[in-house]
This record gives structure tokens, C-alpha cells and sequence, in this order.
């Protein structure tokens, strides 16, 4: 892949992370994405919300499958692990990672093309398995790189640039997600980095199969009247359940809320997120309560974002499958041959 790579040099003052890093230090090379993509936009959210963890870069996997949106993992975090898989295969490739190696912070990018059409099996299948990620699905409506068609995520009844009207029903992958069982979903708009970047931070800390969907307008092929993705339309028809707040296990936990009701919702790994909630009724652990709301809201015109789901007591892959603590690429030999006398008593239960 042809690209540009970026001047290292920065001003001194820039402000530093608790690693002394600089948002320079979570950077990639030049985009060559269309001037205006929402896709840069998440790429800018995903720096930032990197740069605001303190993540160290090579901590992070970054696996992807083929489209534009799939593309931007070279735009950022360019100190990281990164495969550019196969178009709708970047699911299991990441499954095989985390397998692997645990010990990875393991960030799916994807596009509604590459998770809901062709990679629809896959998506699906690394949902119900739980794995821990954060899989973000880069939604735009269309094959963007391939010049426009509809996908299957365009609703019914939008119009393309040439001005086809989609007859097919969309299918909504924050809905299927949540029926699928994973343990984090959320749903956010490439434009609203207010929104996006805490909400970045929740699903990365979270310890689970996170899926977050963020409405990403395509300037090239879906950016007009009639289209259920462009800005304008994203901006009229949001309707935000809540606002959220991150606060890391290591901070100290101090949250002010001048007005409406905030809800602290524990994580695992002692993490706090601070949910101000708009809609007063909303209840963020209810799975089913969510399906109905979003089901609700979409028949109405409506598309909703913010944090939908949080599950209680959230498990991963790995709980399922009792794998060793230790990664799996790590193990050496002591470790994987215990011994014939270890092998007789496995053998000897089997009988
Ligand atoms: C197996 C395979 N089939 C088809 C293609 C052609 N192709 C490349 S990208 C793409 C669609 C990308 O759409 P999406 O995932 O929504 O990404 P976007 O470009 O919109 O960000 C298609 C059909 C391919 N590269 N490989
Ligand atoms: S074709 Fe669309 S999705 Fe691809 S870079 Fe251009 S604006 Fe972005
Ligand atoms: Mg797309």
C-alpha cells in the first residue's frame, strides 16, 4: 500500500499523557481518504481517546478487514501491531489473535460493507464467542471504495447519488449486536467527538466483546438529500440516550453533574463510567429493553446514540474456553508438556 508518511517534528509544547507521550506519538501516516470523509473523524476520535488512556502503543493490535474504513488503521497508531486482513474476514483473524495473546489491547475497524454483507457470518459469530475488543464498524450506508453501491446497512427507501431508491430492509448492527450477545454496545456519529472519543474509551477499557457502530458520512457517494447517512440528516434525526464520562481505575474518582441524573456504572477493572442520562427512563444494563428502544426509535426516524448496553457482569472468550492466564504464544515447553505422568492421569480420566 502506497502512503505518506508524516513530518515527525512537533511543537515542544505539546501537552503530554502519563507516559509523556504527545497525540503525535498515536498518529499514523497521511490519510488518503476524500477531503471531508467521516471516517477520519473516528480516526482522530480513536488518537485521542488513546492519547487521554495512556495506552502504550505496542500494547495495541489493530486488525482490519478491506474498504475504506478498513483502511484508516495506517492512520493512526503507527506504533502498533496492525493486519489489514481480507474483506468481512477481520473477525477471525482477530479471534486468532486474542487466542493467541491475551495480553493485547485488540481493536477490530471494519465497514458496514465488510461487517454487514460480506463478513455478516463472521460478525456475527465473534459477538456470540465474546471476544474481547473493540469493534468498530465505520457506517456510511455504501461501499465506499468501491464507488457507491448500497449496503446492506442503507435503509429502505434512501436514495443513492444516481437516485436508485434501496428497497431492501437495512439491517441495524447495534441491534444485532445486542441479540447476538455482546456485552458492550454502543452507537455514535463520526461528527460529535464530544461523544465519541469518552465512549472510544469505555468500550476499550471495557473487558468484553464491545461493538460500537458510528454513523460515518461518505462525501463521495452518500453525503445527499435522500441519503440516511449524510451529515445533515445524522444531525437532524440523533437522538442521544446519554452522555458519558470515563474515569480509569487510576484516577481519582470525582464526578459533578450540574444537571439531569448520572448513573456510575463499575467495569471490572474498578474503571467507572459516569452516564448522564437524557432520556430519564433509559436503563443501560437492560439488553432486551435496548432492542426495543432502538426497534422504536428507527421506526420513528429516529437514530439513537450513546451507550445502549453494558452488561453486568461482562465474560470474555477466554473465560468460556479456561485458557491459562499466561498468553498462549508465550507458553514454552515446560508449560505445554506437563509430562507422561500428568498425560497418564488425563488418560486414565478418559477411560
Ligand atoms: C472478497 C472481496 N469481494 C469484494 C471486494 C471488493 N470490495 C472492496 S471494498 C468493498 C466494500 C467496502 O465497503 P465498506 O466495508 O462499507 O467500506 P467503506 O469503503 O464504505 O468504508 C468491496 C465490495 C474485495 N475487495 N474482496
Ligand atoms: S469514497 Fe467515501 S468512504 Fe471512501 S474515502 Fe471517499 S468519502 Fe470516505
Ligand atoms: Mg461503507
Amino acid at each position: 500500500m502506497t502512503y505518506i508518511a508524516k513530518p515527525k517534528f512537533h511543537h515542544p509544547a505539546l501537552p503530554k499523557n502519563d507516559l509523556g507521550y504527545t497525540h503525535r506519538d498515536y498518529e499514523g501516516t497521511i490519510s488518503t481518504l476524500c477531503a471531508g470523509c467521516g471516517h477520519d473523524s473516528i480516526t482522530a476520535s480513536i488518537i485521542e481517546a488513546c492519547f487521554e488512556l495512556s495506552i502504550e502503543p505496542h500494547r495495541v493490535a489493530k486488525i482490519s478487514g478491506i474498504g475504506c474504513s478498513s483502511k484508516t488503521p495506517t492512520y493512526f497508531l503507527g506504533n502498533s501491531h496492525g493486519f489489514n486482513s481480507v474483506h468481512g474476514r477481520m473477525p477471525s483473524v482477530l479471534t486468532g489473535a486474542n487466542l493467541a495473546n491475551r495480553d493485547l489491547i485488540y481493536l477490530g475497524v471494519s465497514g458496514d460493507g465488510d461487517s454487514a454483507s460480506i463478513g455478516f457470518g463472521q460478525f456475527a459469530h465473534v459477538m456470540r464467542r465474546g471476544v474481547n475488543m473493540t469493534y468498530i464498524v465505520e457506517n456510511n450506508g455504501v461501499y465506499g471504495l468501491t464507488k457507491g453501491q448500497f449496503s446492506a446497512t442503507a435503509d429502505r427507501g434512501s436514495k443513492s447519488k444516481r437516485g436508485v431508491i434501496n428497497t431492501d430492509n437495512s439491517i441495524d448492527l447495534a441491534a444485532m449486536a445486542l441479540q447476538l450477545g455482546a456485552t458492550f454496545v454502543a452507537r455514535s456519529f463520526s461528527g460529535d467527538k464530544k461523544q465519541l472519543v469518552p465512549i472510544i474509551k469505555a468500550a476499550i477499557e471495557h473487558q468484553g466483546a464491545a461493538f460500537l457502530d458510528v454513523i460515518s458520512p461518505c462525501v463521495a457517494f452518500n453525503n445527499h438529500a435522500g441519503s440516511t447517512k449524510s451529515f445533515d440528516y445524522v444531525r437532524e434525526h440523533n437522538e442521544a440516550v446519554n452522555r458519558l464520562d470515563v474515569i480509569s481505575a487510576r484516577a481519582p474518582i470525582a464526578v459533578d453533574y450540574p444537571e439531569g441524573t448520572v448513573q456510575i456504572v463499575e467495569q471490572h477493572d474498578g474503571s467507572k463510567l459516569a452516564l448522564r442520562k437524557l432520556g430519564a427512563d433509559y436503563e443501560i444494563h437492560d439488553r432486551y429493553a435496548a432492542m426495543n428502544f432502538l426497534q422504536k426509535h428507527a421506526s420513528e426516524g429516529q437514530i439513537v446514540t450513546g451507550v445502549l448496553y453494558i452488561a453486568d457482569e461482562p465474560q470474555d472468550l477466554h473465560t468460556s474456553l479456561k485458557t491459562v492466564q499466561m498468553p498462549l504464544n508465550a507458553l514454552g515447553e515446560k508449560e505445554l508438556c506437563p509430562g507422561s505422568a500428568a498425560l497418564d492421569r488425563i488418560n486414565a480420566g478418559l477411560r
